[in-house]
């Protein structure tokens, strides 16, 4: 069969914005085009780099093919929703596919016309059952974790138990060797590779929809399979798409040994928990050895009551300590905060005040979000101010604000004048004397894409229009 996977581009300014700088590699699709692989014909375009709306159209007639699929964040779930009905347009008998978080945590969302099949949550063995009984022409009832719309109606089949990660196939990176060379995460590295590690985590924070996708479960790879593929990967810098890199003390240590013996060469980043750095500091100088150069730690809020308030078990206590034991071994700390739609000018002045009492290297500021799937979302789906999804990119506010819209989004962006403090520009010299003279061009054309974005994200809202001043 001829399978077509979409990486999805928002239309939307901010996303983007984002594109021009956060373009990581399609994982989720190169994992779903090794389950169907080598017995099917796929092929893979990424619309943030291959073309947008008419070189897709123009792809899916010249390449005619049988079954379409694609998925992404809730900000990009209207526009799955388009490729799907663009595929349609050409040939209605093209079977329809939507999945990943949106679709996982919103499946009634996803009860759409042009879309005939929803996957929930991990998608790698209900892709490949769905494309073998497709071509017998068999029905999907029998394959667990599916959502099927039919004639306006929904039907859920039975709930898939989530997949070991040592089952699954290596992501089909080959589907990408094209355009490779133009995925990076901004400052943090070009030419970076994205690689599953760990899913799950042990936190319960009320905004994050992650840990219960995985059951409340710690899912891990062995040292021999993280090796094996780590081997086959080209680009000199990994990124883990984890909620929680080194819970497991004995594993983390033996896969920092296992990589430093081997001496790949690879530099690597990694989201943490700031407790796991508090606790684990033998740990983190292991990974160091082994080429630790990024994390991103949830800072989240500048007082120990607001991060009770979002069930977040870690404390200021554990966020200073953290910064210490990171700068101790030389490891770049991306903080991320957030500012409550409900923020007063003192309140953010303040979560501020704490990103440069903590020196935090990258400061990345976000505006609390009550995402679908979270606990945050039942707790506030009555009050919400914004139901356009394309705004729920963690940077709009979908719950009211205290402060007039534009004065909330002002202080917003000069929450980013942090980046001119001593030990943030000394985090870009770092980083941009890794990059070539075109790269860091881009890079830095990239950054002031986003600073106009920010400065006018208040006339995004067709329906919130905040407080009067
Ligand atoms: C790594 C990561 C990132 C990376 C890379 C993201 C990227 N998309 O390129 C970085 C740090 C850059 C990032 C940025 C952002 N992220 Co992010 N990110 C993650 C994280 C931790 C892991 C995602 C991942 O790669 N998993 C591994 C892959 C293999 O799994 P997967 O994507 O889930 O795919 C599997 C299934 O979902 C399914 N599937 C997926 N697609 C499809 C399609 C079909 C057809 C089928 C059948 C199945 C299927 O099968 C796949 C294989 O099993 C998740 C947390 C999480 N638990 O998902 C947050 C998460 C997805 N991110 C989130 C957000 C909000 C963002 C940002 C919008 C934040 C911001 N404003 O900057 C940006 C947007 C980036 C973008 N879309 O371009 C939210 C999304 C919530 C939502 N409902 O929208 C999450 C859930 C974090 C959270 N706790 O809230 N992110
Ligand atoms: S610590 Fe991070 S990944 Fe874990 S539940 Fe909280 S927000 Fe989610």
């Amino acid at each position: 069969m001829r399978i077509l996977l979409v990486r999805v581009a928002a239309d939307t300014r901010y996303m983007q914005a984002m594109y021009k700088v956060v373009r990581m590699e399609p994982l989720s699709l190169e994992y779903l085009g090794a389950a169907v692989r080598p017995h099917h014909d796929v092929k893979l375009f990424d619309m943030r780099l291959e073309g947008g709306w008419d070189e897709l159209r123009r792809t899916i007639e010249k390449w005619n093919p049988q079954v379409v699929g694609t998925g992404g964040d809730t900000c990009e779930s209207r526009a799955c929703k388009r490729v799907l009905s663009l595929a349609k347009a050409h040939d209605r008998r093209i079977l329809t596919v939507m999945g990943g978080i949106h679709a996982t945590t919103m499946t009634e969302d996803c009860l759409h016309p042009d879309i005939d099949v929803v996957c929930v949550n991990e998608g790698v063995f209900a892709f490949r059952s769905l494309v073998e009984r497709f071509e017998k022409g068999e029905g999907f009832e029998e394959i667990p974790g599916l959502a099927l719309n039919r004639d306006g109606v929904q039907h859920r089949t039975a709930p898939r138990p989530l997949a070991e990660l040592d089952t699954l196939p290596f992501p089909d990176r080959s589907l990408t060797a094209d355009v490779r060379n133009k995925y990076g995460f901004s400052l943090w590295g070009k030419h970076l590779a994205l690689m599953r590690y760990t899913q799950g985590c042990v936190g319960r924070c009320d905004f994050c929809p992650s840990w219960s996708l995985s059951g409340g479960r710690y899912l891990r790879r062995t040292v021999d399979s993280m090796l094996a593929e780590l081997q086959a990967i080209q680009e000199p810098y990994i990124y883990f798409v984890c909620e929680e890199s080194l819970l497991d003390t004995k594993l983390s240590l033996a896969l920092a040994e296992a990589i430093r013996k081997q001496g790949l060469g690879k530099r690597f980043g990694m989201p943490l928990r700031a407790d796991t750095v508090v606790k684990k500091p033998q740990v983190i100088e292991a990974w160091a050895a082994a080429g630790l150069e990024d994390t991103i730690v949830g800072i989240e809020q500048a007082e120990d009551d607001q991060l009770q308030d979002r069930d977040k078990t870690t404390s200021v206590k554990d966020n200073i300590a953290a910064l210490k034991i990171l700068k101790a071994n030389h490891v770049n700390c991306t903080g991320s905060m957030f500012f409550r739609p409900d923020f007063t000018q003192d309140q953010f002045d303040r979560l501020v005040e704490h990103t440069i009492e903590l020196q935090v290297d990258c400061p990345q500021y976000f505006v609390l979000t009550p995402i679908p799937g979270t606990k945050l979302y039942d707790k506030s789906r009555d009050s919400l101010v914004e139901h356009d999804f394309d705004l729920w990119d963690f940077n709009h506010c979908v719950l009211p604000t205290r402060m007039p819209l534009t004065k909330f989004y002002d202080a917003y962006m000069t929450a980013y004048a942090t980046h001119l403090q001593p030990f943030v520009v000394e985090f870009y010299k770092r980083k941009l004397a890794q990059m070539t003279a075109e790269e860091t061009d881009e890079e830095m054309d990239g950054l002031m894409g986003f600073r106009e974005v920010f400065g006018t994200l208040h006339e995004d809202h067709k329906e919130y229009a905040g407080p009067q001043a």
